[in-house]
C-alpha cells in the first residue's frame, strides 16, 4: 500500500509467546525507524474491552473492537501488531476482511499445547485444569488454528530471534519496511 502500513494479527494459545514476539517484532521496528505498536491484554482488556469476559459472544465482541482499532491505527500509518488468542476462525475472518488485500498478516504463533502447559507462565492453566477458570482456551473452550497464515512461527521448536527474523523478512519482502 502507499503508507507501508500494515496489521501483524498473532494469533495462538495463551502461553505461545504472542505478547513477547509482539514486543520483538516492535523493538526491531523501531530501530529501523519505523513507527509500530502493539495492542494486548494489558492496554486493550483492562481499558477498552475491560467489560468483556471470555465467553463465545465477549471473545467476538473483544476481537471486533480491536480489529477497529487496528483499522485506525493502520489508517494512521503506523505498524500494528496485536497478540490475542483469538480463538475463532470466524472472528479472524472478519477482521481481515475490514483491511486491505495485503495489510492483514494473520500470524500464527504455533506451541503445543502440552509445552504452553508446561510454561504456564501465570498459573492460569492449573487453575483451569483445577476448575478455578471457566472457559480456559485449549482446557475447556476451543481454540481454532488458522487454515492459511501468512506466517507460521513454532514457539515451541524455533528460538525467539528466529521467528523475529522470519516476520521481519515477510515484512521486507512485502515493502512494509
Ligand atoms: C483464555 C484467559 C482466560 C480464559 C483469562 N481463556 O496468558 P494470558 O492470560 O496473559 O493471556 C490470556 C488472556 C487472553 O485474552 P485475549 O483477549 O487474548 O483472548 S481472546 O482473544 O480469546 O478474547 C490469559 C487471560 O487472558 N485469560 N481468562 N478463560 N485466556
Amino acid at each position: 500500500n502507499d503508507h507501508g502500513s500494515c496489521v501483524l494479527w498473532f494469533t495462538g494459545l495463551s502461553g505461545s509467546g504472542k505478547s513477547t514476539l509482539a514486543y520483538e517484532v516492535e523493538k526491531e521496528l523501531y530501530r529501523l525507524r519505523c513507527r509500530a505498536y502493539v495492542l494486548d491484554g494489558d492496554n486493550i482488556r483492562h481499558g477498552l474491552n475491560k467489560n468483556l469476559g471470555f465467553s463465545p459472544e465477549d471473545r467476538t465482541e473483544n476481537i471486533r473492537r480491536i480489529a477497529e482499532v487496528a483499522k485506525l491505527f493502520v489508517d494512521a500509518g503506523i505498524v500494528t501488531v496485536t497478540a490475542f488468542i483469538s480463538p475463532y476462525r470466524a472472528d479472524r475472518e472478519t477482521a481481515r476482511a475490514m483491511f486491505r488485500e495485503g495489510d492483514f498478516i494473520e500470524v500464527y504463533v504455533k506451541c503445543s499445547l502440552d509445552e504452553c502447559e508446561r510454561r504456564d507462565p501465570k498459573g492460569l492453566y492449573r487453575k483451569a485444569k483445577a476448575g478455578e477458570i471457566a472457559d480456559f482456551t485449549g482446557v475447556s473452550a476451543p481454540y481454532e488454528a488458522p487454515d492459511k497464515p501468512e506466517i507460521v512461527v513454532s514457539s515451541d521448536r524455533q528460538s525467539i530471534e528466529q521467528s523475529v527474523a522470519c516476520i521481519m523478512n515477510y515484512l521486507r519482502n512485502g515493502g512494509f519496511v
